[in-house]
């Protein structure tokens, strides 16, 4: 996987690194390429980009690039010992790309590993929540003036709920797998919901509602705390960076920090909205953002948050009908039980919709 011409291709000398696979994410393939003779966390994270997934991977990196610098500017305001630790630094290669094509067509990219960090993969008190709300809203409004339209739509819809459920009805009138019959109550709640999960997408249609530039993949994992001041320093997985809402950003963090149980949770009767987590990680967020989103923003955020969850409930659905092509998978079967996980959550939080809209006004006040 990662060979000698990878490394050379970063000036890099494989000899003097030994590397390890990260198995986190659902998309890419990520190693940790670590310094043999330097302390056991220095090095660099490579990572194949996934192309299935990412048809113009130059465009991700270009996306990556500009909202780089643009996050450095603001960093050097006001820059602390460890500021460095802020933002991803990615390697050039010898032609000034930040990207290299191996011989065997692998798109790869490598960058500075971020050291003495860690990631929740669920939050474990209010305080974590509280914080994890403040950094990834933070994030956004470092964004706020940066305008979206210089950057790329990478994937094309990629939280446009309404065409996804679109795309979901075609997927599932061809049922190729004949996997179509396992999942009837599934079907039915997305059908029902569909009306709710859409209007996002059409307020952003009717341009009602203002596009920014948007993280679009905010799962908890993907803030890296301070080993030991246990403060978040970096916001990473940066692939997804391209203009959309922020109730997105909002909402797809809430789907996992806001949840009792795990994306996956098989037992869904363990699968609810906890309010309490809910309000720690919006009292966090909406006290960066809210000096910079507008009323009908704020009013959004609630409904980002089940639309996110929704959306990817359907989403696990349909790579489950369509072969499992998208999302990585452990087990057979593993994209219909978190579908139904997400399922599960969707519904509570239309049992609980109210209550989280009031607290979204509660904060921004
Ligand atoms: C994927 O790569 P990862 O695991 O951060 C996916 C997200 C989903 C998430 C569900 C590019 O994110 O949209 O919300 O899985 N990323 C892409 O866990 O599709
Ligand atoms: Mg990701």
């Amino acid at each position: 996987m990662i060979t000698n011409e990878l490394l050379t291709a970063f000036g890099l000398d494989l000899d003097e690194y030994e590397v390890l696979e990260i198995k986190t994410g659902h998309i890419n393939d990520t190693f940790f390429v670590h310094n043999k003779k330097l302390s056991s966390e220095k090095g660099y994270i490579f990572q194949r980009v996934n192309t299935y997934v990412f048809k113009e991977p130059e465009k991700v990196m270009f996306n990556i690039e500009k909202v780089s610098e643009h996050l450095k500017l603001k960093l050097d305001k006001d820059c602390g010992v460890d500021d460095y630790r802020q933002m991803l630094f990615f390697l050039n290669t010898p032609n000034g790309k930040n990207y290299y094509v191996d011989s065997e067509n692998g798109f790869w990219r490598a960058y500075t590993y971020v050291d003495k960090a860690f990631t929740y993969d669920y939050p474990s008190t209010m305080e974590v929540l509280l914080l994890m709300g403040e950094r990834f809203g933070q994030f956004q409004n470092d964004l706020a003036d940066f305008d979206a339209n210089t950057l790329y739509e990478t994937i094309p819809n990629f939280h446009n709920t309404k065409a996804r459920i679109e795309r979901f009805k075609q997927v599932m009138a061809e049922d190729k797998f004949d996997r179509v019959k396992d999942a009837k109550a599934e079907i039915e709640y997305l059908l029902s919901a569909a009306d709710m999960a859409s209007e996002l997408s059409i307020m952003i249609e009717e341009k009602r509602i203002p596009l920014r530039v948007t993280h679009n993949d905010t799962k908890c994992n993907n803030v890296l705390f301070d080993k030991e001041t246990l403060k978040p320093v970096a916001v990473i997985d940066l692939d997804t960076i391209m203009p959309g809402l922020s109730a997105y950003d909002f909402g797809d963090a809430i789907r996992t920090a806001g949840s009792t149980a795990a994306e996956d949770e098989p037992d869904v009767s363990k699968v609810h909205v906890d309010l309490d987590r809910y309000e720690a990680f919006t009292k966090g967020f909406v006290s960066k953002v809210a000096e910079n989103l507008t009323q009908i923003e704020i009013e959004s955020l609630a409904l980002g948050a089940f639309t996110m969850t929704y959306e990817v409930g359907l989403r696990f659905l349909t790579d489950y009908f369509e072969g499992d092509v998208y999302f990585k998978t452990k087990y057979d079967g593993h994209n219909l039980v978190r579908s139904r996980t997400q399922i599960a959550l969707a519904k509570d939080m239309q049992l609980h919709f109210d209550e989280m809209k009031e607290i979204v006004r509660k904060y921004s006040k």
